[in-house]
């Protein structure tokens, strides 16, 4: 059975969201990063970068939580979550490959500055830089769903997931989707999925 290394309330929400996507059994390992369990010599074998999310399927081992779900996807949604033609799938990788280097580091940056770290420690000045920082990647997100409903066109695919998933720190993070609206209504639509609220009620 699919293993899912990692938390809930980490980068492994993205994986575990995607699993509930595509209907998937899956084993939860709950590997905590906030305990050191990152960094024991056993889950160093199974991703030596001792980071969440990592999988292990059929004697595959991964990680990298955008590899991940585009594996997952690709093997177990082709089609559906995961797009057929390669034009498609080259966009999947663009858009995941855009979230993780325009969009992650500001967002949580953000996230940790306005939500996450005790008062005394937040940078307030730092969080209002990323966030305007972040208006114009989600300039570039507002005119792609202003064009289709979804990023590759009429339907959600691992690349909403997978963009979606980074910006749902933007909730905690006070980002002003103002400017925004097209890419505010996408936003919402990916994380009311039903597979989205259930990977949440995880992190309960
Ligand atoms: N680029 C990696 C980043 C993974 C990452 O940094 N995960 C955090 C948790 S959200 C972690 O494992 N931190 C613990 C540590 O570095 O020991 C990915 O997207 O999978």
């Amino acid at each position: 059975m699919l293993k899912i290394y990692g938390v809930p309330r980490s980068r492994a929400f993205r994986t575990l969201w995607m699993a509930k996507e595509l209907g998937l059994d899956y084993e939860n390992v709950p590997v905590n990063f906030a305990d050191g369990a990152t960094r024991t010599p056993d889950y160093l074998k199974i991703n030596p970068n001792g980071h969440i999310p990592a999988i292990e399927d059929d004697g595959v081992v991964l990680w990298e939580s955008m590899a991940i779900n585009l594996y997952l996807a690709k093997k177990y949604g082709e089609g559906s979550l995961y797009p057929v033609r390669l034009d498609d799938e080259a966009r999947a990788w663009q858009w995941s490959f855009w979230g993780m280097t325009e969009v992650e580091r500001p967002v949580l940056t953000a996230m940790f500055h306005r939500a996450l770290l005790p008062e005394d420690k937040r940078d307030a000045a730092l969080a209002d830089q990323c966030e305007r920082e972040l208006q114009a990647p989600l300039r570039v997100l507002d005119a792609a769903v202003a064009a289709s409903p979804y990023l590759l066109g009429e339907h959600f695919t691992v690349a909403d997931l997978n963009v979606a998933s980074i910006l749902s720190w933007a909730r905690p993070a006070r980002i002003d989707f103002g400017a925004v609206p097209k890419a505010a209504d996408w936003a919402r639509r990916c994380a009311e999925r039903p597979a989205a609220r259930a990977a949440r009620e995880l992190q309960r």
